[in-house]
């Protein structure tokens, strides 16, 4: 039998055992095992129980993505869930960590399903851009009912224990030793016949009980929240043959639509955000040997909106963090903003008033920099100003313990000459989180030229422990997000000079699955922020175009955006929806006259490729600059922090997907018409050149360090 799969017998209780770390992920070998260890429970005579469990952190986490898109092997999981399905002796599932995908269909081919309290189960499948393909989508909905398993399957959210115990998906709770409890369990139901098994439930998928037009609503809807990606409404086709076709009609119907979905770009894209998310955490020259250093207790400089949400994201997770600001009211609005914060996930029902309270014990507000002298991190989150960061880099080099992390919150300034003011450069990292810190996944780790090794490896793990998405870049104006955003801002404020709206230029990037358009995103975070740091910075020289133009009209006329309720969109009071203004309108007219640019009709398609190619070329200019490790960091960057949209895989998976001599021609095209803005990035031409994708590119990275 193959070693990831064992069985023994202990007294009548067969217990089947998959070993197969990190996740017990249903590889061929371990279907093979399976379908052994059942063989030979079924063939001992002395067996009357069956209990299938898993060792390591986690029940089978599912299928195992990394053969996808693979020639199958056998024994297809099916087969095996089938065989699972058909035993003459009660099979108990033992649930612990998280029972997902394929792991969690296999547990509804057993008779029967106990987990640990803290257990969780569901079917993630969607958010790979496929459906689950082992029989999920029809046992499912036959055990928890139709409504919960359209949640499940479409939402792609796994559940608690506590609620899979009360929807019926789990039979029992074992507190203490699971395999204990699932042996009790398993001897206490081996002499119960018929055996329950979940294909042959038929009340929940009563047609004549389910409310008419469920699942046109249910695709309408997850065609609605979905922005352009197919794949959950696929899953709805899915669960409705489980009421509208018998069952093995039903799971082949369930084959063809996998089958269909595996192929397609957009799974390919989603499945590769999912390892590009996971490979980002790998810094090639700092292995895991490399020591970090304990973040026991943390601090934040600069108590506004961005140093609140920082210092939550720390009490989220149990480590004490101290706020501190300069004046008792600045610490106070800090402390307040938090609390507003805390209290609205609390009305949501995401949170308790006891963890509230909780959480908000974590955080000291203080004026007192004495404070943070036993402090094993300081993020500052002032104002960005040189100046003022470089005085208190300095002053925290005289307060802080020796070994204490100095990071920056910046989101464009130099981190070495930041870390200069310091007599430990080594110590000073650059951790930018994105607005609103507490809720974006994405943290930019920037590394100094003489950031330590331990502290690179310490601010990666840290990442994973507040739960965010780091991301190594180097040190450049703007990093990896921003310097790109500022591309693809351009490009979309040059198209509203030439002739393009904003609600114009905005829907073809919602269409292309943004969450939200350029314009829009800008009201939102403040047309007077980019209009500030343009007023600091030196105008281009005559003849080269300025993009900002339009935006510092509207700034200038006060209209700052959602905060004002005017920007490049008019916002009723208390709404955040834009609605288009025809003040607006005049000015952009204005503005292209003053310009001398004659207006003219703009193309939803030259929208599109002039703003993701500005994306796309910078992007490989910051892999050729080497201020990204992998083109898939760059994807991970855009995903988790820009609302690219996850199944378009990121800029650069996009590039390939369009293909980079495709990309290339049309940057040379638009460099032809526009001038050096569009000057194309080596690695492009190069890439373009040799036929090789940005993909080609990171593995041969890989393979080479
Ligand atoms: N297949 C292959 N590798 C996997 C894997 C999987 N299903 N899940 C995780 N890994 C690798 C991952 O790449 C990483 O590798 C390591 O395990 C640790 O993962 C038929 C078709 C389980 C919640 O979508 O959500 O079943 O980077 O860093 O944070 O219907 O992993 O160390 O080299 O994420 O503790 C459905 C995917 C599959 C679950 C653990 N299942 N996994 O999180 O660790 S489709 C999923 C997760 C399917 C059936 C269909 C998470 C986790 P490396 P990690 P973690």
């Amino acid at each position: 039998m193959a070693g990831v799969v064992a069985f023994e017998r202990r007294n009548s209780v067969g217990i089947i055992t998959v070993d197969n770390p990190p996740v017990n992920a249903l590889g061929q070998a371990v279907r093979s095992g399976l379908d052994e260890a059942l063989r030979q429970a079924l063939a001992d005579s002395a067996v009357e129980a069956i209990v299938l469990r898993c060792k390591g952190r986690t029940f089978i986490a599912g299928a195992d993505i990394t053969e996808f898109g693979k020639p199958p092997k056998a024994p297809m999981l099916q087969a095996v869930i089938a065989a699972y399905d058909a035993s003459t002796k009660p099979i108990v599932a033992a649930i612990h960590g998280t029972a997902l995908g394929g792991g969690l269909e296999v547990a509804l081919g057993c008779n029967y399903r106990v987990a640990a309290p803290d257990a969780k189960c569901g079917l993630p499948e969607v958010k790979l851009g496929i459906l689950p393909g082992a029989g999920g989508t029809q046992r499912l909905p036959r055990l928890v009912g139709v409504e919960k398993a359209l949640d499940m399957i479409v939402g792609g959210d796994p559940i608690s224990a506590k609620e899979a115990k009360s929807i019926g998906l789990v039979d029992a709770l074992v507190e203490g030793d699971l395999l204990e409890g699932a042996i009790a369990f398993a001897t206490s139901v081996a002499a119960k016949r018929p055996l329950p098994r979940v294909r042959d439930l038929t009340a929940n998928i009563d047609p004549a009980k389910l409310r008419p037009g469920l699942f046109d609503d249910a695709k309408k809807d997850a065609r609605k929240r979905s922005r352009g990606a197919v794949g959950p409404a696929r899953c709805v086709d899915a669960v409705r043959a489980a009421v509208e076709m018998p069952f093995d009609a039903g799971l082949a119907e369930e084959r063809r639509l996998i089958e269909e979905a595996i192929a397609s770009v957009e799974s390919r894209a989603m499945r590769h955000v999912f390892f590009a998310e996971r490979k980002a955490a790998k810094i090639p020259d700092v292995s895991s040997d490399v020591p970090t250093l304990p973040v026991k207790k943390a601090a934040v400089i600069g108590a506004g909106t961005m140093g609140a949400g920082i210092a939550m994201v720390f009490a989220n997770v149990g480590i004490p963090v101290v706020l501190v600001d300069r004046e008792q009211s600045f610490v106070d609005k800090g402390l307040d903003i938090i609390a507003k914060n805390y209290g609205a996930t609390m009305k949501k029902g995401r949170l308790t008033q006891a963890e509230m309270d909780t959480r908000i014990g974590r955080i000291t507000g203080t004026t007192n920099w004495d404070d943070l002298a036993q402090v094993d991190l300081v993020i500052e989150a002032v104002f960005e100003e040189m100046g003022l960061k470089r005085e208190i880099f300095s002053r925290l080099d005289k307060l802080c313990k020796k070994d204490a992390i100095l990071a920056t919150n910046t989101s464009t300034l130099d981190v070495d000459q930041i870390a200069a003011a310091t007599s430990r450069p080594e110590q000073v990292i650059g951790l930018h989180f994105f607005s609103p810190a507490n809720v974006m996944r994405l943290l930019e780790i920037v590394r100094g030229a003489k950031t330590s090794k331990p502290v690179v490896a310490t601010s990666m793990k840290l990442a994973k422990d507040i739960g965010k998405v780091g991301v190594l870049v180097g040190v450049c104006q703007g990093f990896v997000g921003n310097r790109m955003l500022h591309q693809y801002y351009r490009e979309a404020q040059f198209l509203i000079q030439e002739g393009a709206l904003p609600s114009q230029v905005d829907r073809v990037m919602t269409g292309f699955g943004f969450a939200m358009g350029p314009c829009a995103t800008s009201d939102l975070a403040g047309i007077d922020v980019g209009w500030r740091i343009r007023k600091a910075q030196p105008k281009p020289p005559p003849g080269e175009r300025y993009s900002g133009a339009v935006a510092d009209r509207l700034a200038e006329m006060g209209r700052f955006g959602q905060k004002t309720n005017a920007g490049f969109y008019r916002y009723e009071a208390g709404s955040r929806t834009p609605v288009d203004d025809a003040e607006v309108e005049k000015i952009i007219v204005q503005v292209s006259k003053e310009l001398g640019i004659e207006r003219r009709q703009v193309a939803d398609e030259e929208i599109l490729e002039r703003c993701m190619f500005a994306l796309i070329n910078e992007g490989a200019k910051i892999l050729d600059e080497k201020i990204a490790l992998r083109a898939s960091d760059i994807d991970t960057v855009w995903i988790n922090g820009y609302g690219f949209p996850s199944h378009r895989g990121g800029p650069m998976f996009y590039a390939d997907t369009v293909g980079l001599p495709r990309v290339l021609e049309r940057v040379k095209a638009l460099q032809e018409k526009h001038g050096k803005v569009w000057t194309p990035s080596k690695l492009l031409e190069k890439l373009a050149a040799a036929g090789r994708t940005f993909a080609d590119f990171d593995s041969e990275q890989e393979g080479s360090s």
